[in-house]
């Protein structure tokens, strides 16, 4: 049993939050790491909130343990999911791709915590005075639409800037991660890449498979261009896009690559011309086990760094 500000104010085992991954973060997958004592987040992606409704209603069919559902700030249905979110008393809401300020007072009447994703120092001073409960600092290690700071170096100057307590996200997937994270100043953990690996992710097999295959470069850039930077694998579409962006063609002739890529490659396994969001973390990932075995071999993980860890202590004779 592991006791942080995290485990406490969202009432569950292990200080683990599953990242809110679009299409890929079902009620299957989050059902899954609640019922193994972590965070399970519904993605609401860009779906709508009857499909929402319909996810937490499954959830809460295969687990009464506490889970969260993650915004997505870019989606038109947002106000929607909101909306639902509130009527079905979700337990926790984290945020992602924006700025959920509007959202925060109404979510907080209800007892409906807050724990928004951030990429900088500023965003998460500006969260903590809005009254949310704890900041997720990204890194851009992480997959999907990222910030430009890494995890090693966001995550102490946020500790150092907010009172409420941080979440580390970004290049973490075993237990070294998470006990650099909470060295860096972390009381928990989000992982998503780690995740999609999973038994229980309703993900296409080819994309686990390119996950597993994948080495420490493979996990590249796109859309800086645009403003909405996307680390995604190396593919035919990946290659593509950035071969474009080379050229210096503006939003309008890149528009064609998002919309609904993501599903392409996850729903229908196309991992060639859809888009597979990953993070830096793709090459330490060799394995598909249970969200169970993921947040259990993570924890019986520790024991044995801190150990070495120990090793620093001055003076101290550890041979
Ligand atoms: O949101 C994510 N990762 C995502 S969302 C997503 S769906 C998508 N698909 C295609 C193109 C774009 C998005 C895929 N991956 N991570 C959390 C995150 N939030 N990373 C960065 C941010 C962020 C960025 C700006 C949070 C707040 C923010 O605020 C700007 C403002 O409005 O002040």
């Amino acid at each position: 049993m592991i006791n942080t500000r995290i485990t406490k104010l969202l009432n569950i085992k292990y200080p683990i939050i599953q990242g809110g991954m679009a299409w890929v973060a079902t009620h299957e997958l989050a059902a899954a790491v609640s019922e193994a004592g972590g965070l399970g987040i519904i993605a609401a992606g860009n779906a709508s909130g009857e499909y929402l409704r319909d996810e937490i209603r499954k959830l809460r069919e295969k687990t009464d343990k506490p889970f969260g559902v993650n915004i997505m700030l870019m989606s038109p249905y947002a106000e929607d999911i909101v909306d639902i979110i509130c009527d079905e008393r979700v337990p926790v809401v984290t945020t992602g791709a924006g700025n959920p300020g509007k959202y925060v007072d109404r979510f907080k009447k209800l007892g409906i915590k807050v724990i928004p994703v951030v990429p900088t120092v500023s965003l998460a001073k500006r969260m903590e005075k809005y009254g949310v409960d704890a900041i997720i600092g990204e890194g851009t290690e992480a997959g999907g639409h990222i910030g430009e700071l890494t995890t090693f170096a966001l995550i102490p100057q946020i500790s150092d800037a907010v009172k409420i307590p941080v979440i580390a996200a970004g290049g973490i997937g075993d237990s070294r991660g998470l006990v650099a994270a909470f060295a860096l100043g972390a009381e928990g953990v989000q992982l998503g890449t780690r995740f999609v690996c999973s038994t229980e992710a309703k993900v296409h097999d080819n994309y686990k498979e390119e996950i597993i295959k994948a080495k420490d470069r493979d996990a590249i850039v796109t859309g800086r261009s645009t403003g909405h930077p996307v680390r995604v694998l190396k593919n035919k579409l990946s290659r593509e896009y950035a071969e474009i962006e080379k050229t210096g063609a503006g939003p309008e002739a890149l528009k064609g690559f998002g919309t609904g890529k993501l599903r392409l490659a996850v729903v229908d396994g196309d991992v060639e011309n859809g888009s597979v969001m990953c993070g830096q973390i793709a090459g330490l990932i060799n394995d598909i086990k249970s969200s169970k075995a993921i947040i259990e071999d993570i924890f019986s993980g520790t024991e044995d760094i801190i150990n070495k860890l120990s090793s620093l202590k001055g003076g101290e004779d550890n041979e």
